[in-house]
C-alpha cells in the first residue's frame, strides 16, 4: 500500500501541462481553457479500491478502479478515448501508477505522496507533465 493518497488536494504547480494535452491531440482552445484551471484531486480509498476525483471549475472527472485489474477508461470530457487502464501498486517509491493502453502511445501516469504534497506525473507520447498538490486540511 502506498502512503496514503486520500484526501482532498489543491493543484500548487503544472508543468508541461500543454505540451501534454497536446500530445493527447486537444485543440489549442481548450488547451487554453484548461491551462488557467486550478485543479482539486479527491482521492477515496478502501483497501484495493480507489475513487479518483478531479475537480475545475471547468469540468469534473471521476475513475474508480481496483489496483492490479484491468478496466476499460473512457476519458469523457478529456480526449473522448476509450482505453484499456491498469493500475498498480509500485513498492518501489511508493507509487501508484497506471498505464492507459490505447491509440496513444506510451500514456499512463503515477501518483505518490513525499511530505504534505500530492505528486503526478501524467505522461504520453514522449511528454512528461507534473502536477504538485497540497493538501486542503479544511475540505
Ligand atoms: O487524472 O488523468 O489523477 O483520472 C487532465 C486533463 C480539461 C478539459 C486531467 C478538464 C487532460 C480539456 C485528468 C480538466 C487534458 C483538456 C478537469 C488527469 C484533456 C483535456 C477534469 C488524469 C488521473 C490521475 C485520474
Amino acid at each position: 500500500m502506498p502512503t496514503s493518497l486520500c484526501g482532498t488536494w489543491d493543484m500548487i504547480s503544472n508543468v508541461n501541462f500543454d505540451a501534454y494535452m497536446n500530445a493527447l491531440g486537444i485543440g489549442v482552445y481548450l488547451r487554453k481553457i484548461a491551462l488557467r484551471l486550478k485543479l482539486r484531486k479527491v482521492i477515496e480509498q478502501q483497501g484495493d479500491q480507489y475513487i479518483i476525483k478531479t475537480l475545475s471549475t471547468f469540468r469534473n472527472y471521476a475513475i474508480s478502479f481496483k489496483t492490479g485489474q484491468e478496466f476499460e477508461e473512457f476519458t469523457k470530457g478529456l480526449d473522448n478515448r476509450h482505453i484499456k487502464v491498469r493500475t498498480d501498486v509500485v513498492n518501489v517509491g511508493n507509487k501508484l501508477t497506471c498505464e492507459q493502453v490505447g491509440e496513444k502511445k506510451n500514456r499512463g501516469w503515477a501518483h505518490w505522496v513525499e511530505g504534505d504534497k500530492l505528486h503526478l506525473e501524467l505522461h504520453c507520447d514522449g511528454e512528461v507533465c507534473k502536477q504538485v498538490f497540497k493538501k486542503n486540511v479544511n475540505e
